[in-house]
């Protein structure tokens, strides 16, 4: 699609400015719903940008091979709201590739007619709040784009690409493709000698499907992860059929249930002697997917001694996987279970039994530099051809921070963000009125499914703007204090879980010199119904302004 798209014909024009109501970033799950959302269930004149040439947000970006959703996704990792969407759409694997996961986005985006009200290619650069009108007005490198009352902020969790900047990096000739930005052309590793550096979701996807191909595949290793066995199958007609029938109960059940409608049958671990709970953990790592993390025990994520078993379970299994006992000692990982991303693997640890495939442990011999034809690391020259960075993304602060919207006073969000991510649940700023994030830090954002989550999250923006309407308000904003207050809570959530004990993207210990805070709500269930009671009792921990025109 083109930026020629028509315009809403609701849309005025100030100067040379178009003006709408709303402005939405980003043409993603959340950018995508709160556009159809607030254009045709509210009616409001709204226009969307997107840097990227079409939809899709990180599944139009995250194209490497072997990418798929990092969960049992089919048919959930989807739109809730529309049984008919439900119905039409035809998904074929348990656990989505990103290919089928695009193709459904284009679908829907054709289905409600979004790309007219899109416009492609055209990244957002700057986004000032003007307070004499109690506008936002929103830029690219070509100038002015438009303005609106509300700038809903839906730019992606996994976004910004985490870069490693080994001395020599720039110098190595071969050809340097990040996961997060894989190119739109097919890359062959045919006969390449690739080096992959890192070892979460993308890595471990990417790396079985590159030796399949490559010369050789060299792996650089800075954490050894835990990742459980997908047991991705074709998604049988009965089942999605079933599911179909079944929508509205289930879309209850993910609700309720942090995101996904599975239900959860765990056990006390005392009820049960360590031979028997080894005997369920045998049980659900055959189930597959996230079952040894959710079905087996209650309390993985708080109760250091089960996580340390079901740890070691793991560490067993990658043992009994991998052949040669030097790989495999370099592949056990030692942080708790589950408090780094949970990686669902296809055949990462069998990887390992390739000729074409070495492991570089970075603990014991580090990269020193790269040359112009390889890494050098403590130990020697890694000759490659091509490199892939698996290295990850600023996580959840990192696209805003990188549009670094101007609120009041002119205020940049990187000065007020320059130490901590304070915000009301997770989707309002002090100081940036009428700025709504999608999937911010201290939502649920990547803990709840995502597509329900935004869905969840644009009915409460829905709510502010009609009781700023009905109110005849012009602008509304959190308290600092409510700030405060939800930091705390997000944090007190945290607290009460091992995850703060890894050093993982979550906490924001993956990029030199950001800030360390946990960056999600881990009870989903608990903060949309916090975000109803929020909006039903009149949104306590909120400033308003009067209608200036
Ligand atoms: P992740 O999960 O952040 O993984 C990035 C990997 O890259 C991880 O193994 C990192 O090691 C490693 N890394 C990062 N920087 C470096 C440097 N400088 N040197 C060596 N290794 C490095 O990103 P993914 O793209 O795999 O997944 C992100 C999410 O996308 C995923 O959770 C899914 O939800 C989809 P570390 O563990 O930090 O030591």
């Amino acid at each position: 699609m083109s930026p020629e798209t028509t315009q809403p014909s609701s849309a005025s024009v100030a100067g040379d400015t178009p003006t709408y109501d709303a402005i939405v970033i980003g043409a993603g799950f959340g950018g995508l719903y709160a556009l159809h959302h607030l254009r045709d269930e509210m009616g409001l004149s709204v226009r969307s940008f997107d840097g990227a040439s079409d939809v899709g947000g990180t599944w139009w970006y995250n194209r490497y091979p072997g990418a798929r959703v990092d969960a049992p996704s089919s048919p959930f990792y989807a739109y809730t709201f529309s049984q008919e969407l439900v119905d039409e759409w035809e998904w074929p694997e348990t656990q989505s590739t990103q290919a089928d996961v695009l193709a459904y986005i284009e679908f829907v985006a054709d289905r409600l007619d979004l790309r007219k009200d899109i416009q492609f290619d055209t990244f957002v650069t700057d986004a000032r709040y003007d307070e004499a009108t109690q506008h936002w007005t929103i830029t690219s490198t070509d100038g002015e784009l438009a303005r609106a009352r509300f700038l809903v902020c839906a730019i992606g969790a996994l976004f910004v690409a985490n870069k490693p900047d080994y001395p020599g990096i720039d110098d190595f000739a071969g050809a340097i493709h990040h996961t997060g930005r894989w190119p739109h052309e097919p890359v062959s590793f045919e006969g390449k000698r690739v080096g992959v550096i890192g070892t979460g979701s993308s890595g471990v996807q990417t790396i079985p499907e590159i030796a399949k191909t490559a010369e050789h595949v060299t792996v650089f290793q800075r954490t050894p992860q835990y990742a459980l066995p997908a047991r991705n199958r074709p998604l049988p007609k009965e089942d999605l059929e079933q599911y179909r029938r079944d929508w509205d109960e289930l879309r209850t059940s993910m609700r309720k249930r942090g995101g996904w409608p599975f239900r959860i049958e765990k056990h006390d671990p005392t009820d049960h002697t360590a031979a028997e709970r080894w005997e369920r953990f045998e049980e659900m790592w055959d189930r597959g997917g996230m079952h040894l993390a959710i079905n087996s025990f209650n309390g993985v994520y708080v109760n250091e001694d089960l996580n340390e078993e079901i740890s070691e379970f793991v560490r067993t299994k990658i043992r009994s996987i991998v052949e040669d006992p030097d790989t495999a000692d370099k592949l056990m990982p030692s942080y708790p279970f589950g408090t780094k991303r949970l990686i669902l693997d296809n055949g990462y640890f069998e990887a390992y039994n390739r000729d074409n495939v070495t492991l570089v442990d970075l603990r014991d011999d580090p990269i020193e530099s790269f040359t112009e034809t390889g890494v050098r690391t403590a130990e020697g020259e890694h000759p490659i051809d091509i490199l892939v960075l698996a290295t990850g993304f600023d996580a959840v602060s990192g696209s805003m921070l990188r549009l670094n919207p101007k609120g009041r006073g002119g205020v940049p969000l990187a000065d007020k963000w320059s130490e901590r991510f304070d915000n009301n649940l997770g989707m309002t700023i002090a100081g940036y009125p009428n700025l709504f994030m999608i999937h911010g830090p201290g939502s649920p954002g990547v803990f709840f499914t995502m597509p329900l989550g935004a869905e969840l999250q644009t009915k409460w923006i829905e709510s502010c703007i009609r009781h700023l309407d009905d109110a005849g308000l012009g602008a509304m904003e959190a308290t600092e204090e409510a700030e405060a207050t939800w930091g705390e809570e997000i944090n007190a959530i945290a607290n009460r879980t091992l995850y703060p004990r890894a050093n993982s993207w979550y906490m924001g210990a993956n990029v030199p010199g950001k800030p360390r805070q946990f960056l999600g709500h881990l009870i989903g269930s608990q903060y949309f119904n916090r975000l109803t009671e929020v909006a039903e009792g009149g949104f306590d921990g909120f400033e308003f302004e009067n209608r200036v025109s």
